[in-house]
């Protein structure tokens, strides 16, 4: 017999354990892998979590930091109430306040230098999370500030720049009908686990896979070709292909010749660029380079998977990109199923086949009747292609200059200062503001600079709407109250509201009522989708259509552009050029022969680590305890040997402008001369070695994944 004590200690719900299983969704990633996640809850408290089964995304499945959900939600380190800074800033010196002072302190704060400063003295930022952002970017517009940005100048936008440059819109890859894969940079069997099924389904169908990446890893195991260059070269190699491809006749000539622009001066370029060439200045064999090329452009259906990061974390990031994109132009294959293809998204980033009205949501006034944007006169590019933000790696040298003009408060939603180049200039920096608030879910360094922190809510505790690929929406519901104090961070955003812009008629009406407003033109409501707590599948989803540059691209000319008619405007300034025209990274052994030879090793920032999410989950021990060694440079064992080193020996990893103290972890992954460290470690931190303005001058993006470095051994009992 079954006793309950044992179907409690089995955690297996049903009215004699009272354990219910409610639906949620893990936002610990985000966006794209926001896997659908069952909460077992007893007595308003969490006892078990697991991936919900009929979630589009992880099916059932989630990763090593979703797994340690319980230890986030429930660890020490929360935030409680909010708070007032007491002693001086980074002190960690705080007294709790109540909710009413807070915000009121806040709305405050932020009224008076927009009245002494104009509304663009004050910025609304955002970290890596996604959900409340369609509400601080209206909070900000309604405020009168163009001063929104995020962690996005550091990710996704300079990829998309890349497409949109190219073909006029962003290019999604149709990975479920296409029969060849190019993944250029990316591992999802660590950063992306419902992609990584996706792939493993299509390679036991026989779809064939390219993978370019300087590491060995999960997928580049799985791959037919793995092509392996050292960091930031990738341009030259997309360059080399595509040279295969004309020289070998491989092209779609028609396509070619009807709608895009600039081919001639393209190929002239391109010749140039043989096989050979490619693999002096990339390391990769040029037979290898020629098969790839052959491979990609036989086959039927091909496309490109693009990352958020690693190829465009380079100083000539968007130029490789642009490359590497020109290949899906070159073979026809875009906007077509099974190639790239051109879908607008939906909800946050996410193209799941419904219309919103999320962009009209965020733009109640419109920018341009505002000043320009932090970064506006630096990365001109950025401003006018790459997204609706400010470019938020010039904000440290505009707090520090006043220049263009000067910025007083600051609104910090899941701010990390550490995630940025310089981040010591950066916490500097951010020492001159007047006021800066955040909100976070854990005490962190920032929290600790800020006069005022709020306790957010993590995605447990708070109603989300996501969209998903295949056509479906989740509004997920909270399945335990907010701990503490915390709030969600959209409640707070609309609380601000009421402070900030009091006339917004459509803030006045509430999150739900917001939330209709933008779901109107997909058919479905607050109400509706709270009758499905799992998700349900979008009523009348779109069906996208093919080949839509056949009526004009969205491109200046109408044209799938090789030779840019936006960076013709800016040819003038160095680094940019019409042409993907490939410059090795500012700081290598090609781009900076003398800075090399005192610093001989590539560093490669942030490859993503299957249970760390840059600094979210360091401070739990389900997810430390999975790599026992950190925080550790990766470093190919030919050269630990070399230097006398062992796993867990203790080396300096030092660039021209700092040095940190970390482990050595030797590992076949990576290639001779090359070192790779995780960010966000605070004992540790790798962003303290770069400059603030090691950037990519089209996108502005920081040059974390090319930079020199030294390795050395500290002597024992140092
Ligand atoms: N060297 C190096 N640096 C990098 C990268 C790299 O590859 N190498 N990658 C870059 C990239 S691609 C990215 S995306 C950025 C990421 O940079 P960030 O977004 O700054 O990353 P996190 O350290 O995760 O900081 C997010 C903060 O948000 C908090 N948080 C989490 N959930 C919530 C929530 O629901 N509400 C609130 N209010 N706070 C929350 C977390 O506790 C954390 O303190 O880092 C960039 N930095
Ligand atoms: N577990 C986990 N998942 C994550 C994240 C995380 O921190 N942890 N972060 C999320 C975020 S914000 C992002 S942006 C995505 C990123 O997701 P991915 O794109 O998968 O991220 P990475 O692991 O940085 O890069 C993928 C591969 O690119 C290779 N690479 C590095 N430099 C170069 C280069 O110069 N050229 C080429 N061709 N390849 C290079 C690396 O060796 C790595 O294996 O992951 C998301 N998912
Ligand atoms: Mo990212």
């Amino acid at each position: 017999m079954v006793t309950p004590e044992a179907l409690l200690r089995a955690k297996v719900p049903g009215p004699e354990t009272g354990i219910e299983v409610k639906k949620s969704i893990c936002t610990i990633c985000d966006p794209l892998t926001q896997c659908g996640l069952d909460a077992y809850v007893k007595d308003g408290v969490v006892i078990k979590v697991e991936g919900s089964s009929e979630n589009p995304f992880n099916r059932g499945r989630l990763c090593a930091k979703g797994a340690a959900t319980r230890q986030y939600l429930y660890h020490a380190d929360r935030i409680k109430t909010p708070l007032r800074r007491t002693g001086p800033r980074g002190s960690g010196a705080f007294e709790p306040i109540s909710w009413d002072v807070a915000l009121d302190e806040i709305g405050r704060r932020a009224n008076d230098a927009k009245r002494d400063f104009g509304p663009e003295s004050v910025v609304f930022y955002a970290g890596y999370t996604k959900y409340f952002r369609p509400y601080l970017i209206r909070l900000a517009h309604a405020f009168g500030s163009p001063n929104y940005c995020s962690e996005s100048s550091t990710c996704n936008m300079a990829t998309a720049m890349a497409q949109k440059l190219v073909f006029g819109l962003p290019g999604a890859p149709d990975l479920m009908n296409t029969d060849c894969l190019l993944v250029w940079s990316s591992n999802p069997y660590y950063s992306g686990h419902g992609r990584a099924q996706m792939i493993d389904k299509k390679l036991a169908a026989g779809m064939k896979m390219i993978v370019v990446d300087p590491r060995r890893t999960p997928t580049t195991a799985r791959s037919h070709i793995h092509l392996q260059p050292r960091p930031g070269t990738d341009g030259a190699v997309a360059l080399a292909m595509a040279h295969v491809i004309i020289e070998e006749n491989l092209y779609d000539r028609e396509f070619v010749a009807t709608h895009t622009r600039g081919f001639d001066e393209y190929r002239d370029y391109v010749r140039t660029f043989t096989p050979e060439k490619a693999e002096s200045l990339s390391g990769v064999p040029a037979e290898r380079i020629r098969d790839a090329a052959r491979l990609f452009a036989h086959a039927k259906r091909a496309c490109v998977q693009p990352s958020a990061s690693p190829v465009v974390h380079h100083t000539n990031g968007v130029q490789n990109y642009r490359a590497i994109f020109m290949l899906v132009a070159l073979t026809g294959n875009y906007d077509v199923v099974g190639g790239n293809l051109a879908e607008p998204p939906s909800y946050l980033y996410v193209s799941g086949k419904f219309v919103t009205r999320e962009e009209e949501f965020e733009n109640p006034v419109p920018v341009s009747s505002m000043p320009p944007r932090i970064g506006a006169e630096k990365y001109p590019v950025w401003m006018q292609v790459a997204s609706p933000e400010a470019q938020a790696m010039f904000l440290p040298e505009q707090l520090r200059t006043g220049q263009p003009y000067p910025v007083k408060a600051m609104l910090g939603f899941g701010m990390n200062y550490r995630m940025w180049p310089d981040s010591e200039g950066f916490r500097q920096a951010l020492e001159k503001l007047d006021f800066l608030a955040v909100t976070d879910i854990f005490m962190t360094d920032t929290a600790r600079m800020a006069d005022i922190v709020l306790p957010a809510c993590a995605s447990l505790e708070r109603m989300e709407l996501r969209a998903y690929g295949p056509g479906y929406a989740v509004l997920s519901q909270p399945v335990v109250e907010p701990l503490y104090e915390s709030r969600s961070d959209v409640d707070m955003i609309f609380d601000l509201a009421k402070r900030l812009c009091p006339d917004d008629g459509l803030f006045a009406r509430g999150y739900e009522a917001c939330l209709d407003w933008i779901l109107e033109p997909s058919g479905m409501t607050v109400a509706g989708l709270k009758n499905h707590p799992g998700g349900m599948a979008a009523p009348n989803p779109i069906r996208p259509k093919e080949r839509k540059y056949a009526d004009g691209a969205k491109t200046p000319s109408g044209k799938i552009e090789f030779v840019s008619s936006v960076l013709e405007q800016f040819a003038d300034r160095p680094g940019i050029d019409p042409l993907p025209i490939y410059t090795p990274p500012r700081y290598s052994p090609e781009g900076d022969p003398a800075m090399a030879k005192e610093y001989p090793f590539i560093l490669n920032t942030g490859s993503r680590l299957p249970m760390f999410i840059h600094s979210r989950v360091n401070h739990l021990s389900w997810t430390r305890n999975l790599r026992p060694t950190h925080p550790a440079v990766d470093l190919n064992p030919a050269d630990a040997e070399r230097l006398g080193v062992r796993e867990g020996d203790d080396m300096t990893l030092s660039t021209p402008f700092g040095s940190i103290r970390v482990k050595a972890n030797p590992t076949h992954m990576v290639l001779p001369g090359v070192a790779h460290m995780y960010h966000g470690w605070a004992g540790a931190d790798v962003n303290s070695l770069f400059q603030g303005d090691y950037t990519d001058p089209i996108s502005g993006f920081p040059g974390y994944k090319s930079a020199l470095c030294r390795l050395e051994k500290v002597a024992e009992g140092r």
